[in-house]
């Protein structure tokens, strides 16, 4: 059964957040038997629903047969042990059913110790409500953990585990650093694939590179983070990370668990959000996705919205995205519609390369000089016979009109 509180305005209605917790459930396994979705002015600190509210939860549990309540806001530990004594059923609130699906997608070594991570640390607050609830009513959602692993209950181990997953996720962002790093070196610009869950993603980027990552209309399929290289039409090339998806009120403890994952977003020279044009309120779901962005400290890096699931959209409803996002791109991953277009915008948002030169600019020209110090590119100079010898850090477009200057090409990095 699930249920929501409609508390003051929020832009999201509380049905539609509930409809969203249905999916979120749907993808862990349940079957909805019931919703219910109470209007109060805030949540009640004890009870969440407030007292009679979760007494009549208690009948509608029973009357429709159904084994757990799934509350769409995260409980506080008081709030899930009276509420689950009221009710007399299991009680699980949004954060835990993420939890339970991450854990159940997870598959890389770092995916896996990332959510158990994340659940451990959402989990030691909760222990005694969770502890009574496991042993009375076993299993099922909420309690699974990555891998066929049951999380642990014990305190203290617990806090120890914790330890060693910081360490051991630490170990494994090693080796994806050092690729990193390795392109940063060589200096292949990045773009990061961002967006809502479901939004298409792993389509697009499938569409764009080829890459066979595992597409499913599902929540949260993806949840290790995949680099393919990209051919840009101008010759060049770049990068291009599909990630984790993001939702409303995505736990905290995930964001914090999956820090070193969404590194990738953070260091990419540009971001394609991708936004699902079949969803209801795509802008609110952009808007989210921002949220999350924000909260990683990747607000300031540029922005290409690709208005996904085109196909799916009528005229009238074309119109209305374009309406919603004046500068997106309308697309299809599916089909390849707008494809074309996109990575031509994506080429021309991409921070052009620089390269490190050598030059001799004779006497006579020390406005070029000027020009180079004013621009911030020289990085030595020497006077010498013909000239002033500058080593300097251009783009390519100033490299074709410094052409003449040029002694060195363009120098191999280190
Ligand atoms: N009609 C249509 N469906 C699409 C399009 N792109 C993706 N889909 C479908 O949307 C669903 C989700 O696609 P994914 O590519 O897995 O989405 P994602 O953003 O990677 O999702 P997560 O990894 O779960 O966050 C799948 O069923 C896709 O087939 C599109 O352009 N048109
Ligand atoms: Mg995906």
């Amino acid at each position: 059964m699930l249920v929501g509180l409609a508390v003051g305005s929020g832009e999201v209605t509380a049905e539609e957040s509930v409809a969203e917790l249905g999916r979120l459930a749907g993808t862990a396994g349940a079957a909805v038997a019931a919703t219910l979705v109470q209007r109060r002015e805030k949540p009640d600190p004890a009870t969440f629903l407030g007292r009679g509210k979760a007494e009549e939860v208690r009948g509608a549990v029973k009357a429709c047969d159904a084994d757990t309540v799934v509350v769409d806001e995260e409980l506080s530990p008081a709030q899930l042990r009276n509420l689950e004594e009221i009710c007399g059923c299991k009680v699980i609130d949004r954060t835990a059913l993420i939890l339970d699906i991450f854990a159940q997608h997870a598959h890389s070594a770092e995916g896996k110790r990332q959510v158990e991570l994340a659940q451990l640390a959402y989990l030691l607050p909760r222990l005694r409500g969770w502890g009574e609830s496991l042993s009375r009513l076993g299993g099922g959602i909420g309690t699974r953990g990555p891998g066929e692993t049951k999380i642990e209950v014990d305190r203290r181990r617990i806090r120890k585990r914790i330890a060693k997953l910081r360490i051991e996720i630490k170990d494994l962002e090693r080796t994806r650093g050092a690729k990193r790093r390795a392109r940063v070196r060589s200096r292949v610009p990045s773009v990061a694939l961002v967006g809502y869950t479901n939004a298409g993603k792993s389509t697009l980027l499938n569409r764009l590179t080829g890459a066979g990552v595992e597409v499913e209309d599902r929540l949260f399929s993806t949840l290790d983070p995949t680099t393919r290289r990209l051919e840009l039409p101008d010759g060049r090339a770049c990068v291009v990370t599909d990630t984790v998806g993001f939702v409303r009120k995505l736990p905290h403890t995930l964001v914090e668990a999956f820090k070193s994952t969404l590194e990738e977003v953070v260091r990419a020279d540009l971001i394609l959000h991708v936004v699902d044009g079949s969803a209801e309120e795509p802008d609110l779901q952009a808007a989210a996705v921002r949220e999350v962005l924000g909260e990683i400290g990747a607000a300031e890096i540029g922005e290409i919205v690709a208005v996904n699931k085109a196909d799916l959209a009528d005229a009238a409803g074309r119109a209305r995205l374009r309406r919603l996002f004046p500068g997106g791109s309308v697309v299809s991953g599916l089909t390849g519609e707008g494809v074309d277009r996109l990575v031509e915008e994506m080429a021309g948002r991409i921070p052009r390369p620089e390269v490190e030169a050598g030059l001799l600019v004779p006497y006579a020209r020390g406005d070029v000089v000027a020009s180079l110090h004013a621009a911030g590119a020289v990085l030595s100079e020497e006077y010498v016979t013909g000239g002033v010898r500058v080593l300097a850090r251009l783009r390519e477009d100033q490299l074709a009109r410094l052409a003449a200057f040029l002694v060195a090409g363009p120098a191999e990095e280190s």
